[in-house]
């Protein structure tokens, strides 16, 4: 063993399927200006830290990164910072159940309310036990009501876009929902972002429309809706996706579908499910709250050893 090998500790968990590594030592040293801040000096100077924890070997492409961090607001019990093969997130809803349920694994918060700030505002979580927590999200909103954009393969396609910690285009799935077709629903998905990169349909300030939401009616009886949610670095997310469920919240309230304090019971790709529910904000925007469970699958230690040429994660 050499001495200059790097050593993380992480705890792995899944929330409805969908994976989070928390770092709890051995990450970068970001200082203590705001989370926004050190989001940007993760970037800027440690980026080669999220391609090893996320990439193969070590990770995988569903795989979501939460590095803890001290907060700037003494009230909130961790700062986090999320990211993914391809870079950083503004807020991960399974993310910050599975950052919960791994906290109370760890014997740092019990059941109850408590504040995490994030690089896009702060949140709030309410565990219930071992394995359920909700989150109240920050403001939610739809930007653009039926909008259209030209699709190769597909034709014209209708849909809306929508914040909720993330950017989305929230559409009709053009092919049926189910597992078995996952590559050539991934494939519909690139190819209608790229088609609204390309003419110029984005978010707020520009910013770039990084997951497609494709919505079907429900295959169980208790749900109200099937989702299949394209993430930004191409891989499909195994839960409802809880940025989704709010960006889909604020559609349904802004149409008038749902009422405030009413539930939505919202089904994956895979038939995984989180609940959903709304207060109504101000400006139109609306606050989230979605319940979901999540299981810690692991707890180890990564190792990059010096000359390993895979050290920094295979380029994807
Ligand atoms: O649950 O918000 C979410 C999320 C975003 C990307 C993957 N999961």
């Amino acid at each position: 063993m050499s001495t200059t090998d790097v050593r993380v500790q992480v705890i792995d968990s899944h929330t409805a399927g969908e994976p989070t590594r928390v770092v709890l030592t051995g990450g970068p040293d970001l200082g203590t200006c705001s989370l926004s801040e050190r989001r940007k000096r993760f970037r800027g100077t440690a980026d080669d830290f999220r391609k090893m924890l996320i990439d193969e070997p070590r990770g995988n492409e569903a795989m979501v990164g939460a590095l803890l961090c001290e907060p700037t607001d003494p009230e909130c019990a961790t700062g986090v910072i999320f990211f993914n093969n391809r870079g950083y997130l503004g807020m991960c809803g399974h993310g910050t159940i599975g950052v919960a349920v791994t906290l109370a694994y760890l014997k740092r918060i019990g059941p109850g309310s408590h504040k995490i700030e994030t690089p896009v505002g702060i949140i709030s979580v309410e565990l219930h036990d071992a394995h359920s927590a909700s989150i109240q999200n920050v403001p939610s909103y739809r930007l653009h009501a039926g909008i259209t954009v030209d699709v190769p393969e597909l034709g014209t396609v209708t849909g809306d876009v929508a914040w909720g910690g993330n950017w989305f285009f929230l559409t009709e799935a053009p092919l049926p929902l189910s597992p078995d077709r996952i590559p050539e629903i991934t494939t519909a998905a690139l190819r209608v972002r790229t088609a609204l990169s390309e003419q110029g349909i984005f978010g707020t300030d520009g910013a770039e429309i990084d997951h497609v939401e494709f919505f079907a009616p429900a295959q169980s009886a208790t749900a109200n809706s099937r989702n299949f949610v394209l993430c930004p670095g191409g891989a499909y997310d195994r839960s409802p996706c809880g940025t989704g469920l709010s960006a889909k919240l604020a559609c349904l309230a802004a149409d008038g579908k749902l009422a405030p304090g009413e539930r939505w019971v919202q089904e994956s790709i895979i038939g995984s499910r989180f609940e959903g529910s709304y207060q109504g904000g101000t400006d139109g925007r609306i606050l989230p709250r979605i319940t979901g469970n999540a299981y810690i699958v692991s707890e180890s230690q990564l190792i990059q050893q010096t000359g390993d040429p895979f050290g920094r994660g295979i380029p994807m």
